[in-house]
């Protein structure tokens, strides 16, 4: 770990601290994220004032005004498309967008769709609490079938998506697995997915404890089950392996960095006008003369 010292040689991470309260339930995995977010962008030396956290509505969003860095708060399952508008307009600035299980499988789906076919360059933190938490505990697209919540008390008569099958079914070219009760774990993940963003875009789906609306999948069955891959065998540039492995979630769940690959292009790099230019598009913005366009119009 390379986590700066304090003067009584406590590991801090006062930079990104901010006076706001966190308003989360007690429990909630959103604290432990919140910590390893922090962690993980200390670690790699990068300021708050060199990074855009883009967050989408939920209690995870809630996060936006918790913690320091240039921070985006947009409208619900609309995180992806600002934060890649964001990146491609300057990609020095790493990014990072947060959404919840609700948002990016059912609102944002399609952005989803779309951010894993082009590999926009961009780390995706998936807060995948089992169910729409901020407006009380609906049933999300993961929520377990048959699983009593609040607005459907009988479970929802539609089958659980296989969110997993789902995301490798468009190729993606980096998959994790962590999970909100382990900080440490969350924080090697987060590292490894922030660097990905050079290659593409990097999917971490936090499986993250709500205890006061989930009661399926809690903290206690999660930390049962997860295991760190990176401590077996595993081959994180076999697709099918890797897939295989994260879909099967019955007994026990696969963590760590599940899938990866590098010899695929982000999506700017792929971009014919953007080769060779030593610009990025924020700076050329500043150079163009409308006046010309307008005379046109006259
Ligand atoms: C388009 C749209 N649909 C619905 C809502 C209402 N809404 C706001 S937050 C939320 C729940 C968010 O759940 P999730 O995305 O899973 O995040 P969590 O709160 O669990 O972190 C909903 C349904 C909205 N604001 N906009």
């Amino acid at each position: 770990m390379n986590i700066p010292l304090d003067a009584a040689g406590i590991k801090v991470l006062k930079q990104y601290s901010c006076a706001n309260q966190c308003t989360w339930c007690d429990g909630c995995g959103d604290y432990g994220i919140w910590t390893a977010v922090k962690r993980a962008l200390t670690e790699l030396g990068i300021a708050p004032w060199q990074v855009l956290l883009c967050y989408d509505v939920g209690c995870h969003g809630n996060m936006s005004d918790k913690l320091l860095g240039y921070r985006f708060h947009g409208l619900h399952g609309r995180v992806i498309p600002f934060a890649v508008g964001a990146k491609l307009a300057n990609m020095r600035v790493p990014v990072l967008a947060f959404g919840g299980d609700g948002a990016t499988f059912s609102e944002g789906v399609g952005h989803l769709v779309h951010a894993l076919r082009s590999n926009y360059p961009l780390t995706f933190i998936l807060h995948n609490n089992g169910n729409y938490g901020l407006t009380t505990g609906q049933a999300s697209a993961v929520t377990w079938q048959g699983q009593p919540m609040t607005a459907s008390p009988n479970g929802i008569p539609e089958h659980t998506l296989n969110s997993m099958d789902f995301i490798f079914s468009l190729e993606p070219t980096f998959v994790a697995r962590t999970f909100s009760g382990d900080i440490p774990h969350m924080t090697k993940v987060f590292i490894e997915a922030i660097k990905h963003q050079a290659h593409g875009f990097a999917l971490v789906d936090v499986l993250q404890a709500c205890p006061t609306y989930n009661h399926f999948a809690t903290h206690e069955y999660l930390l049962e089950r997860c295991y760190d891959v990176s401590l077996g065998k595993h081959d994180p540039s076999h697709f099918v392996k890797a897939r295989t492995l994260a879909i099967d979630t019955q007994k026990r769940i696969a963590c760590g960095v599940l899938y990866q690959r590098t010899d695929i292009q982000n999506f700017y790099d792929r971009l014919m006008p953007r080769i060779g230019e030593e610009t990025t598009l924020v700076q050329e913005v500043g150079k163009i003369d409308v006046c010309r366009f307008m005379k046109r119009m006259v």
